[in-house]
């Protein structure tokens, strides 16, 4: 039984939430769903207006479409904006037509909150026909951020492909997260997978002691599966990332042109560590595989992350 002192209760003192805003169409209920994969649950209240409340662990995120409200709920956001303790907008960066519209929210979202940290994802950069960094901030206007001192963060992400969204995320969950349990450093890679694009399986490796190796074939099965999944649906993508739950662990997937590179790290470790691993490393394959497609994965983990590796007592 959960009593008052229990840990659940400790935790939502620690609560913090996210207000997620944006107009219509911005991509914002998309990235929730990339990043929270299947841990989250959903309620609709019964405003009867469009607002998503999702809570993970011990975050909260409420998520609101901006633009054209009535006056009810120009209240309403303003009371969700201004209690939040991260702030995100999310634009449509191909939906130039709108761009003014989506700066004027922005500037009044950042009224009603002057403390929040303020994450800016200007999303869809997948599309032929996203705007540049320049054409954004041509637009939107950061100067009084900077001049506030205030904690924010630009980033181009695709909700689509993942691309870029996970690295941008962890700077907003960082900068929250006083009462984080979660890890801040290293991962603990257990193994991994490099695929060629077109889904040919060039190297699949275990780490850890050769008993635990054999604990642990079921968990890579089924990551070679989800691997071999996303390559399907990212074909037509040349860049994508991927963080998907496989059993009681992470696995975290990038596609680079013509390389897919996996690896399999513990359920509470930093994703964006991970992430940015699997970077380094595909400019490191791509080398590589100039002369000949080799494995080379496990040399190249032994190498540059030897802390990262996980370690079987
Ligand atoms: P919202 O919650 O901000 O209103 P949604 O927006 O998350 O519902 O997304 C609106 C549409 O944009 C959806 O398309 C969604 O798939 C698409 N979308 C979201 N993010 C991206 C992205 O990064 N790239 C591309 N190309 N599309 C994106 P549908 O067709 O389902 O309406
Ligand atoms: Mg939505």
């Amino acid at each position: 039984m959960k009593g008052r002192d229990s840990k659940e209760d400790d935790s939502n003192e620690n609560k913090k939430t996210v207000a997620i805003v944006g107009l219509d169409g911005a991509g914002k209920t998309t990235i929730i769903n990339r990043l929270l994969r299947s841990e989250f649950n959903l309620t609709r209240p019964t405003f009867g207006i469009n607002i998503e409340i999702y809570k993970y662990r011990s975050l909260e995120f409420v998520v609101y479409d901006l633009g054209g409200q009535m006056p009810l709920r120009e209240t309403l956001w303003e009371k969700f904006v201004s209690s939040a303790d991260g702030l995100v907008f999310v634009l449509d960066s191909a939906d130039k037509k709108r761009f003014n519209i989506a700066a004027e929210e922005f500037n009044n979202a950042l009224s009603y909150n002057q403390e929040a940290p303020v994450l800016f994802l200007s999303n869809k950069i997948d599309l032929e026909d996203a705007a540049s960094s320049d054409d954004v901030l041509d637009v939107i206007d950061f100067g009084e951020l900077i001049r506030l001192q205030r904690k924010y963060n630009f980033s181009r992400c695709s909700a689509l492909t993942g691309e870029d969204l996970f690295e941008s995320w962890d700077w907003l969950t960082h900068n929250l997260a006083a009462d984080q349990d979660l890890p801040l450093t290293n991962v603990k890679i257990l193994g991994g997978f490099i695929f060629d694009s077109d889904g040919t399986e060039i190297e699949t490796v275990i780490l850890g002691k050769p008993k635990t190796q054999a604990k642990r074939v079921e968990l890579f099965k089924r990551g070679k599966y989800e691997l071999s999944r996303f390559i399907r649906q990212m074909e037509q993508y040349p860049k994508a990332e991927t963080l998907l739950q496989a059993h009681k662990n992470q696995l975290i997937i990038i596609k680079k042109e013509n390389i897919v590179i996996g690896i399999i790290v513990g359920e509470n470790d930093p994703a964006a560590r991970a992430v940015q691993i699997l970077k380094t490393l595909s400019d490191k394959v791509e080398r590589i595989f100039t002369d000949s497609k080799k494995e080379c994965l496990k040399q190249l983990l032994e190498d540059n992350y030897p802390l990262d590796i996980i370690k079987d007592k």
